[in-house]
């Protein structure tokens, strides 16, 4: 088993959970902050954002990630932040870029079309294309959102086009309605898809999210937690916060035998900088 150390990405907020499904969804600038505090304590190394104007509706405006960001820094300055390139369903290529201008060190791609619950998360190829040009024109190092099979085939299109370079690092999303589900079959085929030398990490969604980050940790790789892809911490029991659910990831690192990386490990697995 490895015992490389182990990388947390902390999901705090997201595009589609709200306070009314759980009262703690963090949507300012100082909630979010407050909540990238606890999650770095707790042994989160990333902070996976997204945000939202105050009556939570998701934005991808520059300014509002400013101020997030700015408070992060202050509140959890060694974390890594990594903005969504995802936003909402429904968002411009334009509006959903916005935050790579404010030169964040890591970004997400994802890398095809899926439904997503009743909607569709449209992601074409110049789509795909445009985003991954302005993050490499800007510097900033990507991880490829993985949400079913046919998005790593893309990936590997796009690196023989030149539009991507190995080594990446690939999040396998895995549990949304419309995309690959998030069971341990799943997440062993893609793994025998990516390219030698990727580096990956496992999203599981809702109830996938803790038995997944148990099977990822335990396959040597590093996994993501946080109210954004499930609220309960146990059968119908609401996580207090995304720092709950990093908790629990840690105690599953402790049962494995690996470490929780420490910043400085975190941005060399992951080639950030
Ligand atoms: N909100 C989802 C539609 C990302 O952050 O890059 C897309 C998403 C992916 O969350
Ligand atoms: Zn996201």
């Amino acid at each position: 088993m490895s015992k490389e150390p182990l990388v947390i990405t902390a999901a705090i907020c997201g595009a589609e959970v709200t306070r009314e499904m759980s009262p703690v969804v963090p949507y300012t600038a100082s909630e979010l902050a407050e909540e990238a505090r606890r999650c770095f304590k707790e042994g989160a190394r990333v902070i996976h954002l997204h945000v939202r104007r105050p009556d939570g509706t998701p934005t991808q405006d520059g300014d509002v990630f400013r101020e997030a960001m700015d408070a992060i820094r202050k509140q959890a300055p060694e974390a890594v932040i990594q903005v969504s390139t995802g936003g909402a369903v429904g968002m411009s290529v334009e509006e959903r870029t916005q935050p790579l201008d404010l030169d964040p060190e890591f970004c997400t791609l994802s890398t095809g079309t899926v439904n997503f619950g009743d909607d569709v998360f449209v992601n074409t190829f110049p789509m795909i294309e445009a985003i991954a040009r302005k993050a490499r024109e800007r510097g900033v190092r990507m991880e490829m959102e993985i949400f079913d099979a046919g998005f790593v085939d893309n990936v590997n299109l796009l690196i023989k086009k030149g539009v991507l370079a190995a080594p990446l690092h690939f999040d396998f999303v895995l549990g949304v309605p419309g995309g690959m589900t998030g069971t341990t079959d799943r997440l062993d085929f893609l793994l025998s898809t990516i390219p030698q030398g990727s580096t990956w990490m496992v999203a599981g969604v809702g109830r996938f999210e803790l038995p997944l980050a148990r099977e990822a940790i335990a396959r040597g790789g590093h996994v993501r937690v946080g109210l954004e892809d499930n609220l309960f911490i146990s059968k119908g029991v609401l996580a207090k916060g995304s720092w709950e659910l990093v908790r629990e990831a840690v105690r599953y690192a402790r049962e494995a035998g690996r470490p929780i990386a420490t910043p400085a490990q975190a941005r060399d697995i992951l080639k950030i900088g």
